[in-house]
């Protein structure tokens, strides 16, 4: 009987700490990876960069990943790197939003096509309003929120990120209440 109540218990925290991981993580190239050759512009269409992404570099030695500034980019200008590594597994965490660049700095290679820009969104900020809506305790003062109903200018990425911590927090109070009845049960 302690041994099921302890499983349940672990199978409802497992659930609670897995449904927040909603960062994404993408492989730059995907399979062919980080190369030359590469059309990376290619690649990031139609993906959806969200703050708290990260990007994922393969590549074989005589690489890097050089994050760099737009004009850089654009010239495929070698020296004046915000950031570099050659480690052959790069890991750049998405941290802010707006446009961010990487080139190769090996000479000749970001010519060749292994550079990439990525569009990064500020897509978790509006999770924050998902404090709010909990009032259902009416207070008389306060006017009603009328921030539901109105932007209705949100296309879907947007949508679906303030979508995304309800449901995290429908499936929480479920999972708990199912946890609540096998204890019971038990
Ligand atoms: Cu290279």
């Amino acid at each position: 009987m302690v041994f099921s109540k302890a499983l349940v218990l672990a199978l409802f925290l497992a659930m609670n700490m897995a449904l927040p991981t909603i960062a994404t993580v993408y492989t730059v190239g995907d399979t062919s990876g980080w190369a030359t050759g590469g059309d990376y512009s290619t690649w990031a269409s139609g993906k959806n960069f969200v703050v708290g992404d990260s990007l994922v570099f393969n590549y074989g030695s005589g690489h890097t990943v050089d994050e760099v500034k737009e004009s850089d980019y654009k010239s495929c200008s070698i020296g004046n790197s915000i950031s570099t590594d050659s480690s052959g597994a790069t890991t750049i965490p998405l941290k802010t939003s707006g446009t961010h660049y990487f080139i190769c700095s090996v000479p000749g290679h970001c010519s060749s096509g292994m550079k990439l820009a990525v569009t990064v969104k500020d897509g978790k900020s509006s999770s924050s309003s998902s404090t709010t809506p909990s009032s259902s305790s009416s207070s008389g003062k306060g006017s009603p929120p009328s921030s539901t109903t109105a932007t209705p200018k949100a296309n879907a990425s947007s949508s679906v990120s303030r979508v995304t911590p309800i449901v995290v927090l429908i499936v929480s109070l479920i999972s708990y209440c199912v946890l609540n009845m096998v204890l019971v049960v038990l």
